[in-house]
C-alpha cells in the first residue's frame, strides 16, 4: 500500500498558556472566567460526542446532512486535486464526506493542537484513503500559521480548500472571529473556505440545545471543574455549581456559566479562590449568525461569499467562501 504519511510537523509550537495558567488568571478576574478550549480533554471530548447525539442538539446532524446532500456541488467548487486543510481535526466523519465526493483529492492536512489526537486520525484515514497524502500539522490555528506547499506542488497544481465545520467560529467574539477568518484566508494560498455556522433562530430552540433534558451539557460544563480536580489536584465540588446557559438575544449568543450555589472556597495550585453565593464563572460564548451577518463578516475578512446551503428549518448554514 502506497500510503504517504508525513511525519508530524511542529510548524508552530503548541501555544503557551496551560490549563493551570488559564485557571489562575481567569479565576482572579471579575467576572471569573475559564477559556472554553479546556472543555476538550478526553472525558470532555466524550461528553461533547454525546451532546452531538442529543435530540435537542440539532447542529451536528443538520450539518452532516447538509454536507451529504450537497457533497457533489461542494466537490465541484473545491476543484480537482484539492488539498483539504481542516482547522481543528475534530470530526473525521465530516471530512470523509468531502473526501468521498472530491475529484481525485490530493492531500488532507488537519491542524490540531493535540499531536496524539492527530496520530489517531491519521491511522484511521490512511487505510481507507491509500492514495491521499496525509499531512498532520501540530499547531494552534488561532495563531499565525504558515503551511508550506507540499513537495513538488504549488498553489496552481494543488489548490487548497479550508474546512472549518461545527460552528466552532461561534466560540469567538465577532472581532476575534473576523481576525481568525483573515488568518485562515492567509493560509489558504488563494483557495476557498467551507465553514459551518449556527444560525440565529427561535430562542426557545437555542436554549433547549444548551439545556438538554438529560443534563449532558451540564456535565460537559462541569467537566472543567472535574478536570481541574483530576489534573491539578483542585478540590472543586462540581455539584456546588449550577450549569447556567441563557441565550442573550441582543448579542445573538448563548452564554455558558458555572454559578456557585453557595459561598465557598476552593484550593487550586496552592492558592485559595473564594466564590460568593450566586457568583458566575463564564465558560463559553456560542455566537449565532444570520446568513447576511456572517457573509458581511466574511467580506470584511477578505472573502467573497459564493454559496450557502441550509436545511428547510433554517437551523444551520454551510458557507463556501472564496478568497478575494
Ligand atoms: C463545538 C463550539 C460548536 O457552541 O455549540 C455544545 C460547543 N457547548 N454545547 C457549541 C458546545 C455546549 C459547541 N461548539
Amino acid at each position: 500500500m502506497d500510503v504517504q504519511l508525513a511525519r508530524l510537523e511542529p510548524i508552530s509550537p503548541p501555544e503557551g498558556e496551560s490549563f493551570a495558567d488559564c485557571l489562575l488568571r481567569g479565576l482572579h478576574q471579575t467576572p471569573k472566567q475559564i477559556a472554553c478550549k479546556y472543555f476538550y480533554d478526553e472525558a470532555g471530548s466524550r461528553l461533547f460526542d454525546a451532546i452531538c447525539e442529543l435530540p435537542e442538539y440539532y447542529q451536528t446532524r443538520t450539518e452532516v446532512a447538509l454536507l451529504r446532500r450537497h457533497a457533489g456541488e461542494i466537490a465541484a467548487l473545491m476543484g480537482r486535486d484539492v488539498e483539504i486543510l481542516e482547522f481543528g481535526a475534530g470530526s473525521l466523519r465530516k471530512v470523509r464526506i468531502l473526501l468521498d465526493a472530491a475529484q481525485n483529492p490530493y492531500a488532507y492536512t488537519p491542524l490540531d493542537i493535540s499531536g496524539d489526537y492527530l496520530q489517531e486520525v491519521m491511522r484511521a484515514l490512511a487505510a481507507d484513503y491509500p492514495a491521499l497524502v496525509l499531512r498532520p500539522v501540530v499547531g494552534d490555528f488561532t495563531g499565525p500559521l504558515e503551511i508550506p506547499d507540499l513537495p513538488g506542488r504549488n498553489a496552481k497544481t494543488c489548490r487548497r480548500a479550508g474546512f472549518f465545520p461545527g460552528s466552532t467560529i461561534g466560540n469567538f467574539k465577532p472581532d476575534a472571529a473576523m481576525a481568525l477568518l483573515r488568518q485562515m484566508r492567509a493560509s489558504l494560498n488563494g483557495g476557498g473556505l467551507l465553514i459551518g455556522v449556527d444560525l440565529v433562530k427561535d430562542p426557545v430552540r437555542l436554549h433547549a440545545a444548551y439545556n438538554d433534558a438529560a443534563g449532558v451539557t451540564a456535565l460537559f460544563n462541569k467537566n472543567l471543574l472535574a478536570r481541574a480536580n483530576r489534573e491539578l489536584g483542585a478540590d472543586f465540588d462540581p455539584d456546588a455549581f449550577a450549569h447556567y446557559a441563557p441565550y442573550n438575544a441582543a448579542a445573538h449568543r448563548i452564554e455558558m456559566y458555572l454559578v456557585s450555589l453557595k459561598r465557598q472556597s476552593v484550593r487550586l495550585c496552592g492558592r485559595q479562590f473564594d466564590f460568593a453565593a450566586g457568583e458566575p464563572v463564564h465558560t463559553e460564548d456560542s455566537h449565532k449568525y444570520t446568513i447576511e451577518s456572517f457573509r458581511e463578516m466574511a467580506c470584511r475578512a477578505g472573502f467573497n461569499p459564493r454559496a450557502v446551503w441550509m436545511d428547510e428549518d433554517r437551523l444551520f448554514a454551510v458557507h463556501w467562501l472564496e478568497s478575494r
